[in-house]
């Protein structure tokens, strides 16, 4: 993948200092909003002078008041706050169109190729910060580096009103010294399971093989080994654009037909594939969905090394998840489905692929375009055939 220039940044104890903004004999002072302290709730955000008394989200309110008898407590007002978000999303915007929000007071911005606007990203970064503080009156915090993951702890550990940018190619030396549970996806159970195998820093999760992890922790592990690794390729989504493609559909009658399934699969692999294809994406995750005649319903995904967008990878795993849902499952099928998801930039490199690979783009290329005249039964593949009694919406 092309380097990339990604920026992370997030308010400043967002709802206290609006409030702090709006109130200014509030400034400097232990703000805690969340409630009133006689009420029983928790802590949403202190002031970082209440968090000097070790005040924190989602400690209970009652706490909050023994470790800090003189903070002042405040209900909150979402409406306000989310006014803000909107005045600190819209400044954002016209730094960059890749915007992806991640709730109220934060978003990644995808600033590849930016510099020469700016003179550096790290200027840009800096009049971005002036501007919020100008306009709104409120400080954030900028994490500057090649993946989504390294921005996002390096803008934590900046706080408050910091900047730290981490140059391309010291992303591990970056992370290693750090404690473990600063890295995103490293939640209370998977942190006790980290240090159950004497891990505590980053760097140790680095230095972990690939699939000792993956056993403890399934698919999560290996992510989590890529992140601590500071290997993340997950893209800049603003919102509106898809996160995943999926087709599904429910039998008239419940079956454990193989074939049958299978061309089901097939017909649904075809749309996905399009789909994926007509956004330009090509898919790193494949997920099967199943509900078995009792309604529970589960999924299984599988996560790839590469980038697929042609119908028959996407089928390929469907069917391989399939038959192994199937070996230890005895029940009767009422719906499949089939997703792709971790979706990623089409790379344009198709020369490099395996001459075998090419002949396959070339043909669902050559179909899509005689569907896209036609419409979708205008083609009728080898696997569908079995099909040709059911009629699926497009
Ligand atoms: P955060 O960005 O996590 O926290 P923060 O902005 O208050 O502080 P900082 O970023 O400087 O560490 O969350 C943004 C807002 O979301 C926060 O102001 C209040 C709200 N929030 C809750 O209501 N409950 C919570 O548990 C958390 C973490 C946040
Ligand atoms: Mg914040």
């Amino acid at each position: 993948m092309a380097r990339r220039t990604i920026i992370h940044i997030d308010l400043d104890s967002f709802f206290v200092s609006v409030e702090q903004v709006l109130n200014p004999e509030l400034q400097g002072k232990p703000v805690v909003v969340g409630g009133k302290p006689d009420r029983r709730g928790v802590v949403a955000t202190a002031s970082y002078e209440a968090r000097a008394f070790g005040l924190h989200s989602g400690m209970p309110l009652v706490t909050a008041v023994r470790l800090c008898p003189e903070a002042i407590f405040i209900e909150g007002n979402f409406t306000r706050y989310r006014e803000f978000s909107q005045r600190f999303m819209a400044i954002l915007n016209e730094f960059s169109p890749f915007i992806e929000p991640m709730g109220l007071d934060e978003a990644y911005l995808d600033v590849t190729g930016f510099e020469s606007i700016h003179g550096s990203i790290r200027q840009m970064a800096d009049k971005m910060k002036q501007r919020i503080q100008n306009e709104l009156g409120l400080y954030a915090s900028v994490g500057i580096a090649s993946c989504k993951v390294v921005a996002k702890v390096a803008s934590e550990l900046s706080k408050p009103d910091g900047l730290i940018e981490v140059a391309p190619g010291e992303e591990r030396d970056f992370l290693s010294p750090l404690p473990v549970e600063k890295l995103p996806g490293v939640g209370k159970q998977t942190l006790k399971v980290i240090k159950g195998l004497g891990v505590h820093t980053i760097g140790g999760l680095s230095r972990m093989p690939a699939y000792a992890l993956k056993s403890h922790l399934g698919t999560a592990g290996e992510m989590l080994h890529r992140f601590a690794n500071g290997i993340d390729d997950r893209q800049v989504l603003p919102p509106g654009e898809a996160k995943s493609i999926s087709r599904e559909n429910t039998f008239g009658e419940d079956t454990r037909d193989r074939s049958f399934l299978e061309a089901t699969l097939w017909t649904q692999s075809e749309k996905v594939g399009a789909d994926l294809r007509k956004k330009g994406k090509q898919a790193k995750c494949v997920t099967l969905k199943l509900r078995y005649a009792d309604f529970a319903t589960i999924t299984r995904s599988r996560t790839l090394n590469e980038g697929v967008d042609t119908d028959r990878a996407i089928f390929e795993s469907g069917v391989d998840l399939l038959k192994r849902a199937l070996a230890i499952e005895v029940q009767t099928v009422r719906l499949i489905g089939i997703g792709v998801s971790n979706l990623v930039e089409a790379s344009r490199q198709t020369m490099l692929f395996a001459p075998s690979d090419r002949k396959l783009e070339e043909l669902n290329k050559a179909i899509d375009s005689i569907r896209n005249r036609h419409g979708f039964d205008a083609i009728q593949t080898g696997r569908a055939i079995r099909l040709k009694d059911i009629s699926f919406q497009p």
